[in-house]
């Protein structure tokens, strides 16, 4: 029991350092110099082996091919200036697809299996990125 306590413990101190490391980075607020807009300033990609972020910006997504292990959990941040209109990243076989995501908005996914996955942005579909999971 104690093992398991222990991995338990493991897991969830695990979860909530993930968990407080994208806090970090998703504080909200409007207007120019907040932590959204340093936060998109500064080219964050790797929080930690799990846990990575991809920056919408300029309508590209940034970076747009990323590799990441298997179960990792990849974070889109529409980091376009406010009153851009709205993007989406939506899996090209139906894996994923985020609602409208307006500037400074997030979403999550999280990737269990192995492969490639291409997405693009609904609304603008010359906007294409790939997720690599190996
Ligand atoms: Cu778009």
């Amino acid at each position: 029991m104690t093992t398991t306590r222990k991995a338990l413990s493991l897991l969830f101190g695990s979860i909530c350092g993930g968990a407080i490391a994208l806090a970090c980075f998703s504080d909200r607020s409007a207007g120019p110099g907040t932590t959204t807009s340093a936060e998109c300033r500064v080219p964050v990609t790797v929080i930690d082996s799990m846990h990575y972020i991809i920056a919408i910006r300029d309508f590209g997504f940034h970076p747009d091919s990323l590799a990441v292990p298997r179960g990792a959990t990849v974070t889109w941040i529409n980091c376009e200036d406010a009153g851009t209109e709205p993007h989406t990243t939506t899996s090209d076989a139906a894996v994923w697809n985020s609602p409208d995501l307006n500037p400074g908005d997030r979403f999550s996914h999280t990737f269990p299996a192995q492969g490639g996955f291409p997405y693009h942005c609904t609304p603008h579909p010359f906007m294409t990125g790939k997720v690599v999971v190996q």
